[in-house]
Formats: C-alpha cells, structure tokens, sequence
C-alpha cells in the first residue's frame, strides 16, 4: 500500500481518485498538492471518459485542516482546487461516504455531481468555528440547492442526512456499496451518460431577496456579537451574481473572520474538547460497562438513566418506596417522550429503552450491574450509608460512583473496602441533554476506574473532563467564588436585573440571577446553611438577599416568584425586592454607589479567572483547558470567547493582578491574587502556554 495521501487508479475508460489522510481525510497541503497533482496524472493518461473520487478510512473529506489555520497559506489553497477540480475537462463525481463537511462537501460541490452512501451526511459547519465556507461553499450551495437551503446548512452547521441532501438539490444520487465500488459504478454511469453531470459554477442561484432580509435580521437579533453568521448571509446574497465576484466576495470575508478573535475562541474549543480526553489514565484498560445502576429516581437519577437507556444500556433503578419509584418511572417516559419529539429517537427506539430498564425497591437488584451511579440529595451520612450497602452488595469488579456535585468523593470512597472503585460522576442537569461530564478521582480511585468514567462518557456521547477532590470541583467551586462578586455587587449598589443584563451583553445565555431562579434558589440556601460553620469570619457575607427571598417562599421560577416574577413566559420585576435589597444594605451599613455595565462584566470575570487560575494552581484540573471545557458546557459560557482561562489570556496576567490588587482594597480577604497569576505576570506566560505544557 503506498503511503501517498492522495492515489489514483485507472480501470479501463475511468479513473478513481482516492484521498487517504487518517483520520478524518482534512485537506491540509499534503491532500490538496495530491487532487492537483492526481488531475494532472489523468490529464496525462488520455482517454479517460470519467473521474470518481472517493476517501479511504471511516469518512469523506471532514473539512479543511483546521490545524493549518493561523500559518501561512502554502498554495494550492483549497478555493483553488474547488476551481480546478471545476474547471477539469474530464467529468468528476464525489462519492461521500461518512460525513463531508466544509471544506470536504466544497472539494463535493466543485465536483460534477455528487453520490452519496445511503449513510452519508453532509455539513458546511464552518459557522461553529467562527468562519464561512471559503472554498466556494457560499458560492455554489445555493447554485445547487437554492438560497433557503443554503442559508439553512450555512448558518445551523447541521449534518444532513444523505436523503435529505438528496431533496435539496445538494446530492445527485444515493447508492449502496463500498466507496471505491460506487466510485466506479458512478464514474461508469456518467460515461454511459446514465449519470448527468455539470459544472457548479455555470449553474445561476435564484434571488430571494425576502429569504435573505429575513435570516439578516434574524441572525442580527439571535447573535448580535457575532461576525461569522451576519458574513454568511452576506455571502449567499453575493451568490447571484457572477461567480467570480461572489468568489472574491467570500475570499475577503473568509479572511476578516479567521483573522478575528471569535474564530480562535472556537476553534481553540473545538480541539478543547477533545485535549479533555488526554489523561494520564489514558492508557489504563477501561471496564467493560454492560449495564448500569442508578440509585434515586429524582431529576438527576431519572435524568442520567434516560441518557444510560438512550445510549443502549440496560438500567436497574432503585427507589426507597413504590410512589417514589413510580415518579421516577414517569419522569425516564417523559424524558424518552421528550426525545422522540426532538428527533432523536423514534418510538421504536424509545419502546426498546423502555423495555430496557428495571424499576426496583431493593438495594439487592444491583448486585450484578457493572456500574452504579448514586443520586440522592446532597447529604453526606445518606451517600455514606448508601456506599456502605452497596460494598455487601455489588459484585467484585463494579464501578461505585456518586453524582455529588460537591461532597468529599475520599470519604464516601472510605464506607467501602474498596476505595479503588469509587470515583465520583457529576452528571449536569438535565443529565439527559447537557453534554458535560465531570470525573472525578478520589485519591484511592484506581487508573482503570477513572478511564471507565471516560469509557461511558463516550457511551452516552458525552464530553468528560477529568477533576480532582473538593468542594465542588471544576465547575461548582469556581461558580460558588463568583457568585459572591455577583452579590458583592448587588450589596454594594447595582441592581440584579443590572448585573445579569451585563453579563447577558458579554454573552451568557442568562445573568446569574436569572440562572439562580431557574435552579431553585433552595439550592444556594441550603449551601449556605451546610457551608455556614466554616465560614472565615473575616468573610464578608453575601447572602442576605438570596436568603431573605428563600426565607419568603420565593425560591424562583418553581415558586413563580425569586429575583424575579413569572407569569407564564413572561419574566416581570419583582415588586418587593428593592426593599429586601435595601434593608440587606441597611444592615450591612452600605452606602449604594452605581456600577457601570463595565465595570459589572470586569469585576465579575476576574473573580471567574482567580477561582479557575486557583483550581489549575490545586491541581483540581489538569490544564486550563480543563476548565474552559467545563464551563463551555456546563455553565453557559459564550462560546465565541473560548471559556474563562482562554479569555483571561486576552487580558493578560498581569493587568488581572493589577485589577485584583486594586479591589483587594476594599477586601482584602476576598480578592487575593492567585500564585499562579502573580507567576505569570512575572513570567510572561499565558494559560495557552500551560496548556502546551510551557
Ligand atoms: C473548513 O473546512 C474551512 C473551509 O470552508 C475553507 C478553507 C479555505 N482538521 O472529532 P473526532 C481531528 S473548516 C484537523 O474525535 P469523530 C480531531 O481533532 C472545517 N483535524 O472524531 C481529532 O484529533 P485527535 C470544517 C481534525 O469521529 C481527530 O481528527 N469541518 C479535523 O468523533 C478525530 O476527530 C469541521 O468543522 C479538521 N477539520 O468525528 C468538521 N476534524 O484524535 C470538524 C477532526 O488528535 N470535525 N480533526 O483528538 C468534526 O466535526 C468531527 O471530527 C467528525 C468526526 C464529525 C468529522
């Protein structure tokens, strides 16, 4: 077998392209010098009637090579050999096998027509990056499959399916067999003329001018901060006119949005989300996971068996009564119901997961599951009887672990004569729909466990990221940091609707006082409560107004009522809280001042960045990347600005020291400048050089 990315292969009247660039066939140079240089060996052989192109491995093209983005341009650059492939005179048809995305259905898209595998799908999801397709994919999506269409693939990045493919206008033909076979059978076709091919570019986009106002506007109101979707609409308007134009057009705005900051925020969580799974268990042999257990049929239990049973796993749920257990039920039926809805299951599908779980009052119904998942309220003595039992129970081998989002995975570990086994799975809620995953290794959790936890993180498609023992871990600890500035600044003069107003300007789906109430105020309260004996009392307190409305009954959108009125989907002002508000303030002999919405956003992430500059100095997690993933996916974090430690970076370490000095005047025990900060800005280091390992 020849170690050449890009081989051709001529079989009497045709010639059959292969790419073969594992792992996913990304054009980097070496593929795109191949296509131009396999072009120019047909051209040489003469007497070809057809070109198939096909890839080898488990996928078509998956896109440019995003790991090329940044550096120079080595020609041919991939616009180039759409144009080429185009403009060849012998016919070429792509066959898409696995996904074809950006760049891939662009190499597709130059092509003369397009087969796929009845289990092929297609993308441009250049968006997600930050970016637009900018090898002609503004150009000739919607010559082929109209500017609706086009707008549709460009701006959501969805993967379609060949048949809907197929419907737009994006694909020719669907056909069953290997790639190569259907490369030959379609190249065949096309010289027997029983496969019509032309070139993309000659074909004229329709105008819809209603079509492109509407996504404008649109895409104006949904993500006003973005540059890439607007620039996508500009595009697909530019495609009606003449090619070249709307080439050069997409070219410029290509390059104005890989240069800007957006693009590298994420692209850097795109390769983030993968980096997580580089641990040093990596190489540790993970359980086999056959079957789960999942002790408590509240929120969380229901929710992380119905992500178990929708990833085929068959589940024992455990309940300390009938009703209890009944409740659970229904809420598992109601999630599978959900899901059906969604599309993301059929009903077949979610009768068979059904079908797959086990509803039982008796602990002893988990004593051959391969792994059990504790999620019973936050009270250490109950996880600690619960493990206790479970040691007598579970049969040698299984994997113990507890869904506590904070509580000491070490002590839990110490109930059962097998530490080695526990480890902690903090499943965000809804469990069935957020992708995150925090895994968490005790100091006993053996290497084959914490690989286990990232086995079935795959399993239930989920990102996991692998965290230390503390008081809430990645995720919880930082946010229990910050939501102090959140009341600090209320205390001291801003108003809620204020301070979520601002963050909601940075790019938080939802301030933290809207979040507050959709989790249940009940929760912070209880913390509180739980935490309030170990509280320095050099600590300033800042949850007055948050217990004042909790000891009201307004514990948030379950009591229709918190920082926040709710009448339906309507979010009103809360009529009393400016007084609550006051009296906190009176108490705490606060004179009010204003905050600027600056100011709100600056205070706000810098206490961000000191916790999670704090939890990479402990340890906690292994890199910064580490916590940029958890609150990517766990915490609503926009996007577009890569996670905190990546936007700490656009600050610099010594302005956050700076800033973390100066409001360290007025509490010196609640901002403290990090080590690892103060390191930093002395050094010159950035979290992007921790994250090489600098
Ligand atoms: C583009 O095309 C721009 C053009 O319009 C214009 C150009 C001028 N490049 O995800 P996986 C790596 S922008 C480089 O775990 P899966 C990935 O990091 C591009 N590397 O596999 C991982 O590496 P590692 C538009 C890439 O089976 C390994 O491949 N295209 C690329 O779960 C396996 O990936 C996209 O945005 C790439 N393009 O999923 C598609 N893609 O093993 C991006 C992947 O070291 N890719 N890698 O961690 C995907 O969505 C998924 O990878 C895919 C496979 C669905 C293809």
């Amino acid at each position: 077998m020849s170690d050449k990315k890009v081989r051709v292969e001529i079989v009497e009247e045709v010639a059959l392209i292969c790419i073969d660039n594992p792992p996913v066939n990304a054009s980097g140079l070496a593929v795109r010098q191949g296509i131009v240089a396999a072009l120019e060996e047909i051209s040489a052989a003469g007497s070809i009637g057809a070109v198939g192109l096909y890839c080898a491995g488990r996928t078509f093209i998956a896109g440019a090579d995003i790991t090329e983005f940044g550096k120079p341009l080595q020609e041919p650059g991939l616009p180039g050999v759409c144009d080429t492939l185009e403009n060849f005179d012998t016919p070429i048809v792509a066959v898409i096998h696995g996904t074809a995305l950006g760049g891939g259905l662009e190499t597709a898209m130059g092509c003369h027509a397009r087969v796929a595998l009845p289990s092929a799908k297609v993308g441009l999801p250049e968006v997600l990056l930050g970016i637009l397709p900018g090898a002609g994919g503004t150009q000739r999506a919607p010559r082929l499959a109209g500017i609706p269409n086009a707008l549709d693939l460009i701006l959501s990045g969805r993967h379609v399916a060949a048949q809907e493919a197929l419907e737009m206008g994006v694909i020719d033909r669907i056909m069953e067999g290997t790639p190569r076979d259907v490369a030959l059978a379609a190249a065949r076709e096309v010289v027997a003329g029983t496969l019509a091919t032309r070139r993309t570019g000659t074909l004229q986009t329709a105008p819809d001018d209603a079509a492109i106002a509407t996504t404008l506007a649109h895409v104006q109101q949904k993500h006003p901060q973005l540059i890439s979707p607007q620039k996508c609409v500009e595009c697909v308007a530019a495609s009606t006119g003449d090619l070249q134009e709307g080439l050069a057009f997409e070219r410029a705005a290509f390059m104005e949005c890989l240069a800007s900051p957006q693009s590298k925020a994420l692209i850097y969580a795109f390769f983030g989300e993968r980096a997580v799974a580089n641990i040093p268990e990596k190489t540790a042999q993970a359980r086999d996971i056959g079957s789960l257990g999942v002790i408590g049929g509240g929120t969380m239990g229901s929710g992380i068996s119905t992500a178990a049973l929708m990833a085929g796993l068959p589940v024992t749920l455990i309940e300390v009564t009938q009703e209890a257990l009944a409740r659970g039920v229904a809420t598992i039926t109601s999630n599978l119901e959900g899901a059906v809805k969604r599309g993301k299951m059929g009903a077949a599908a979610r009768d068979a997961a059904l079908a797959r779980l086990t509803a039982s009052t008796e602990m002893q119904s988990l004593s051959e599951v391969d792994l059990v998942v504790e999620a019973v309220f936050e009270n250490m003595e109950i996880k600690k009887e619960i493990f206790g039992k479970l040691d007598g129970i579970c049969k040698e081998g299984a994997v113990l672990a507890s869904n506590t989002s904070y509580l000491d995975i070490n002590e839990i570990a110490a109930m059962t004569g097998r530490p080695q086994d526990v480890l902690g799975l903090h499943f965000f809620s809804p469990a069935h729909i957020m992708k995150l995953l925090e895994v968490v290794a005790g100091e006993n959790t053996a290497p084959q466990v914490v690989a286990t936890g990232f086995a079935l993180a795959k399993k239930l498609r989920k990102v996991a990221v692998r965290a230390g023992v503390c008081d809430g871990f990645i995720g919880n600890r930082i946010l229990g940091y910050y939501l102090k500035a959140a009341s600090y600044l209320v205390l001291d003069g801003a108003h809620p609707d204020q301070v979520d107003r601002a963050l909601e300007g940075f790019g938080f789906a939802m301030g933290p006082h809207r979040v507050g109430d959709l989790a249940g105020l009940d929760i912070g309260y209880m913390t509180r409560k739980r935490l309030a004996a170990t509280r320095p009392p050099e600590e300033r307190y800042s949850g007055a107004i948050a217990d004042q409305l909790s000891e009201n009954g307004w514990n948030g959108r379950k009591s229709g009522k918190g920082y926040f009125v709710y009448d339906g989907r309507e979010t009103l002002e809360n009529p009393d809280l400016n007084a609550i508000i006051a009296e906190a303030r009176a108490k705490a002999g606060i004179t009010p001042r204003d905050f600027s919405v600056a100011e709100i956003v600056e205070r706000y992430m810098t206490a961000m960045i000191s916790e999670a500059a704090r939890v990479v100095e402990d340890g906690i997690a292994l890199r910064p990347v580490d916590v940029d993933v958890v609150f990517l996916m766990g915490y609503g974090f926009p996007r577009f600005r890569g996670g905190p430690l990546h936007y700490a970076d656009t600050i610099g370490a010594a302005e956050l020291v700076r800033r973390i000095e100066a409001y360290a005047e007025e509490d010196a025990h609640y901002w403290q400048v990090p080590d690892l900060l103060r390191k930093m800005a002395a050094d010159g280091t950035t979290f992007a050089d921790l994250n090489k390992g600098k």
